[in-house]
């Protein structure tokens, strides 16, 4: 029998531009946190902003989760899938397009992954504000694997608007 994985800290980052964005976010912390062998751990606040890549779609709402799994990546983007399937995603072929809700595997531990179905850290999040405003709300001290301190990246461009509901429970 294989070891039991050790257990390590992953960021998740969501977002919704359609079908109530935030009751989105909202069901979607419900499912992450039923993730087997994981606990959720954190949650942001809720942030607003222009969607990044087509213009012509609503703004989105964003937040970031930290999960402690055991689960290794692939099976933790397994389920991260499943409850963007469940939550009605559409994958339309356009790329950056509207969504009900997205999930994106930010940061697995220290690992660096490339693989056919899995880029670890997520390859545009080190430019992304609606990425990186939220998760130095829950990780401040947060440095990447290529040793990167996370608030280095914080400087440039605008904060997104953290969304007037704050906190997502308080939705
Ligand atoms: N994949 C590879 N690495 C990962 C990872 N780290 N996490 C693969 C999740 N998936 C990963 O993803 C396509 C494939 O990427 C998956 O099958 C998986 O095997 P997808 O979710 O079907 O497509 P996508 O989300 O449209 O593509 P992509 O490139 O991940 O888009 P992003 O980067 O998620 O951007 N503007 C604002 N303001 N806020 C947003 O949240 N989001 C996007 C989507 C665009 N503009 C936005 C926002
Ligand atoms: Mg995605």
């Amino acid at each position: 029998m294989s070891p039991e994985p050790a257990e390590t800290i992953a960021f998740v980052g969501i977002g919704s531009n359609l079908d109530d964005p935030r009751a989105q976010i909202r069901r979607a912390i419900a499912a992450l946190a039923k993730i087997p062998r994981s606990a959720l751990c954190e949650v942001s606040s809720l942030y607003s902003s222009a969607p990044v890549g087509p213009a012509d779609q609503p703004d989105y709402l964003n937040a970031v989760a930290r999960l402690n799994t055991r689960l290794a990546p692939e099976a933790l983007l397994d389920q991260l899938q499943a409850i963007e399937a469940a939550q009605g995603r559409e994958r339309d072929g356009l790329r950056w397009g509207p969504r009900t809700l997205d999930l994106d595997l930010l940061l697995y531990g220290d690992q660096v992954i490339s693989s056919p179905r899995l880029s670890v850290p997520h390859p545009e999040m080190a430019k992304r504000s609606f990425v990186l405003y939220p998760l130095a709300e829950i990780a401040p001290d947060l440095v990447l694997p290529d040793g990167t301190p996370l608030r280095s990246l914080l400087v440039p461009g605008p904060a997104p608007e953290p969304a007037r509901c704050g906190r997502p429970e308080d939705c």
